[in-house]
């Protein structure tokens, strides 16, 4: 009897570990690091076809997990894309969240939930390092030189290291949790995206004879490092940042973030500059790619991203991180420097199959490349043709880490965990797309609706097609992926359910 007994309790405790560790498995809380880069276009890196660069770091992710062909950014412009995916909300609902000028108040209230303090919550370490672009400071806008604030910190984040807006907009320091990082008190830093300063520093415009690369639209205000920026700034010369070794300072800053916290659960928001303007490359790619800066700020993305690898690989934690790799909007050739972009581009096709570019609503503006790696857990070299938005990453992390997600916190975002992990992967319901001036598209399935827009058709600037039209837009994107053939005057039935569900999101929640 003492042996019956003894047997089932082994029995037992025996098929209780083996549950355990099969529930760890399945639903463990893995540390997350998420890789969100900017102005990468899906046919920029190896893993998606492109011939014309190697990413053999980014590519070595993807046969690692499983790479997605049809994840999109909520937007085609960075603010909006970066608002959504903290907040779980469409950033077309609240005004003010297009592109952000560098002295913009804070966007995110601090008194709601977001992703970064809902995984606090769930007791992780969190950290953001790299580009911000969603504003700091109060109503009236950043003390540049007291304490900037509120800014991460007060909207879940324990660590921030940050390029303010953009590598293109001052003030062009880095800003460590509140404060920015080498100030001399006695050297302030003064800043306007309005009426020049009266002592502002030498621009773009007044000495074009200081550039050591020129502007080919906008850009013609403050140079620093040789290069003209968007705004007026004076001061601070010592918190300066050089651009060439930006991609190192911050890389170096996310690999300390998770050499610290290896022990702890983490979230690291790792928010590359890669590959915006200006494109200005440390001296170990420069020149390397044969396509110019953009190309080059290419070879240095991949090789951040190798240096994030080998940090969580040398810590032992690739079992037990969830590592994502995509980008805040799609691809853009010239966005404001003469750079080579353009004469280099050579066959390079930065957007793949897809027409338009970062701003438009064709699905260059948002298709963007969608990595998602967790050894052990996610199989290796798959391809997920399931619709996947960065909407969800609130509701889907907050599955994975057993939070409950309010309504009212997050408006849009829903819990697409199994297609993330690729497990019974779903297609979303429906994908919605902002473009530069919010023009919204709405995918379900194969059909792809652009609602009509009076935008402009073309932006000359950059030579992007927006996807502006007068008249409704339906595509087919299984049939026709470059969104050449409107069917929308032959199929108006599908146009017309189609918007009833977009005119639905838009009341609606
Ligand atoms: C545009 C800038 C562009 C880039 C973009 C923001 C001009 C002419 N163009 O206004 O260079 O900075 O804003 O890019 O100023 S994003 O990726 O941060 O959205
Ligand atoms: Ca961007």
């Amino acid at each position: 009897m003492k042996l019956a007994i003894r047997i089932l309790h082994t029995i037992i405790i025996l098929i209780s570990v083996t549950c355990t560790s099969w529930s760890q498995k399945i639903v463990g809380t893995p540390n997350i690091v998420l890789i969100y880069t900017d102005d990468v276009g899906y046919g920029d890196i190896g893993a998606n076809g492109a011939k014309t660069i190697a990413t053999p770091n980014i590519d070595r992710l993807a046969t690692s997990g499983v790479r997605f062909t049809q994840a999109y950014a909520t937007s085609a412009t960075c603010t909006p894309s970066r608002y959504s995916l903290l907040t779980g909300t469409y950033a077309w609902r609240k005004r003010g969240t297009g592109i952000a000028p560098g002295n913009a108040a804070l966007l995110i209230p601090t008194n709601r939930t977001t992703l970064p303090s809902m995984l606090q919550r769930a007791g992780y370490t969190t950290g953001v390092v790299g580009k911000w672009h969603l504003g700091l400071g109060p109503q009236s806008g950043p003390d540049w030189n007291g304490d900037i604030k509120p800014g991460p910190l007060e909207i879940g984040f324990n660590y921030s290291f940050l390029i303010p807006a953009t590598g293109d907009r001052v003030p062009c320091v880095y800003v460590e949790n509140h404060r920015v990082v080498n100030l001399d008190p006695a050297d302030p830093i003064k800043v306007s995206y309005g009426p020049p300063l009266n002592d502002h520093d030498a621009t773009g415009k007044s000495n074009p004879e200081l550039l050591k690369m020129k502007f080919s639209h906008g850009h013609d205000q403050t140079i620093v490092n040789g290069v003209s920026r968007i705004g007026y700034m004076t001061g601070g010369k010592s918190a300066l940042w050089v651009d060439e070794d930006m991609a190192d300072v911050i890389t170096k800053k996310a690999v300390d973030f998770i050499d610290l916290n290896k022990s702890k659960k983490f979230f690291l928001y790792f928010s590359t500059h890669d590959i915006h303007v200006p494109r200005m490359p440390n001296k170990r790619f420069a020149g390397k790619s044969g396509m110019g800066p953009r190309g080059d700020a290419i070879l240095q993305l991949d090789s951040s991203v190798g240096d994030i690898l080998d940090a969580l690989a040398r810590n032992n934690l690739m079992e037990n991180t969830l590592i994502i790799f995509t980008s805040d909007n799609g691809p853009v050739i010239d966005d404001g420097y003469i750079d080579e972009a353009v004469a280099k581009l050579g066959d390079h096709k930065a957007a793949g199959p897809l027409r338009g570019g970062k701003y438009s609503a064709f699905e260059g503006g948002t298709r963007v490349p969608f990595i998602v790696s967790w050894k052990g857990t996610i199989s290796p070299g798959k391809v997920s043709n399931a619709l996947f938005s960065q909407i969800d990453f609130y509701a889907s992390f907050a599955a994975l880490t057993q939070q409950k997600v309010s309504n009212s916190d997050s408006l849009d975002s829903k819990n697409y965990l199994n297609t993330l992990l690729n497990k019974k992967p779903q297609s979303r319901e429906y994908v919605v797309q902002q473009s530069l001036n919010s023009t919204l598209s709405l995918i379900v399935g194969n059909w792809k609706y652009i609602e009509p827009s009076e935008g402009p058709v073309l932006n000359k600037d950059t030579n992007t097609e927006l996807g502006n039209s007068r008249v409704p837009q339906l595509y087919n994107l299984k049939e026709d992926i470059g969104e050449v053939r409107n069917l929308a005057e032959v199929n108006k039935d599908q146009v017309v359910r189609m918007k009833a569900i977009l005119d639905n999101v838009k009341i609606n929640r």
